[in-house]
């Protein structure tokens, strides 16, 4: 439930009950609020001007970040979508294309910065639950016809928001990555759930990351810091990255402040996204059982619960407003999708009552039945 938290000692203040506190919010990973840890280390932190490169919390945190993935430098950016933005305009050109899964957060809910700040168009590929294979991205690589616009940059999203948070293969990684670049195509990841792709391939994100040249990463989601990303890559890639961070107005003062908990977001805070994945399964399988709601638990990963509730014969909407009066919060994702996503502020019995009030609204679970 909402305020408490699976990780022992990650949030036990007495004084942090807030009027939300009896909520379970299935919203989003980025509704997660900073630890006590977080916030005792915010207090505390060691500050400088970071736009001259002098905030000792935020060049650890880069110096860290670069480290925990392998690449020569990290940048510290307000938000996942202006490190994605960062990045698609640090490796492209105006009238260029940057190739993309049709549902990924570039693509759809970006405000179409790509286009109307980078000057690119999206050049969109059809993923298997919006994983691109090579063969996909091959399809649409534009050929170099001095008639035509020009691919310049592949961007993948590891774990896929909306297609319900599925994973990459890191093998399918390392091809795209070879081929792209045997084309001189540069390749991004969206990697705002990085983290939680880790823990459920078993694997390093320096290993699952080795070929791309840049990736973002969220701090802010289930990692549980208050607000940040990170951009990581060449030492190159961030030089050309920090400017234009501070043409987009992301250039930030005493930001140690912030950093400080992002530190112990990239250090502690891995350790526990097992837990959430093993909420998310509890939910799907929950939810698979009910009549008139669809979801494959076996597709279910990570996080990310996304589940069709056409067979109920109300829209997303009108179900999340009824789950919304039992104190459930829940996100509609298109006319007839609604999405769950578990944290480190809802624990298993905040999903047991999401379960239940969904059982309430759309009648009880066919196992429950028989
Ligand atoms: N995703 C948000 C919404 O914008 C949909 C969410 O609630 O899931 N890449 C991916 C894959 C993301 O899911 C998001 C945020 C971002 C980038 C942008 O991160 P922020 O919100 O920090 O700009």
């Amino acid at each position: 439930m909402t305020g408490t938290i699976a990780k022992s000692g990650m949030r036990s203040d007495p004084d942090d009950v807030t009027a939300l506190d009896h909520i379970v919010d299935l919203r989003s990973d980025t509704v997660t609020r900073p630890t006590l840890e977080m916030r005792r280390a915010m207090a505390e932190a060691a500050v400088g001007d970071d736009v001259y490169g002098e905030d000792p919390t935020v060049n650890r945190l880069e110096k860290r970040a670069a480290e925990i993935f392998g690449k020569e430098a990290a940048l510290f950016v307000p938000t996942g979508c202006m490190g994605n933005l960062i990045a698609i305009k640090s490796w492209t050109h105006h009238g260029d294309e940057v190739i993309c899964d049709e549902k990924s957060h570039v693509n759809l809910y970006e405000l179409a910065s790509m286009s109307a700040i980078a000057g690119c168009m999206p050049r969109i590929a059809r993923g298997l639950d919006g994983i691109l294979s090579w063969k996909q991205i091959e399809e649409v690589i534009r050929p170099k016809i001095y008639y035509d616009s020009q691919t310049a940059l592949i961007c993948m999203e590891n774990t896929h928001n909306m297609a319900g948070g599925t994973l990459h293969a890191t093998a399918s990684v390392n091809e795209i990555c070879e081929r792209a670049h045997d084309a001189k195509l540069k390749v991004h990841m969206d990697g705002a759930r990085i983290f939680n792709a880790s823990v459920a391939l078993g694997e390093s994100v320096r290993a699952m990351t080795k070929g791309v040249d840049s990736v973002m990463f969220c701090l802010s989601k289930g990692l549980a810091a208050p607000v940040g990303s990170m951009i990581v890559g060449s030492a190159r890639f961030i030089e050309k990255a920090r400017i234009y961070r501070k043409m987009f107005g992301g250039g930030m003062r005493q930001a140690g402040v912030i950093a400080a908990a992002g530190l112990l977001a990239l250090e502690e805070s891995p350790g526990r996204l097992h837990v959430d994945h093993e909420n998310a399964q509890v939910l799907a399988k929950g939810i698979a059982a009910m009549p008139g709601l669809k979801i494959d638990p076996a597709k279910v990963k990570t996080n990310i619960v996304i589940f069709d509730c056409e067979g109920t014969g109300k829209n997303a909407v009108e179900l999340c407003d009824l789950l919304r009066e039992k104190e459930i919060w829940a996100l509609d994702t298109a006319t007839y999708s609604v999405r769950f996503v578990t944290h480190c502020d809802v624990d298993r019995e905040g999903c047991e009552r999401a379960l239940v009030a969904l059982g309430e609204i759309v009648g009880r679970p066919q196992t429950a039945r028989a």
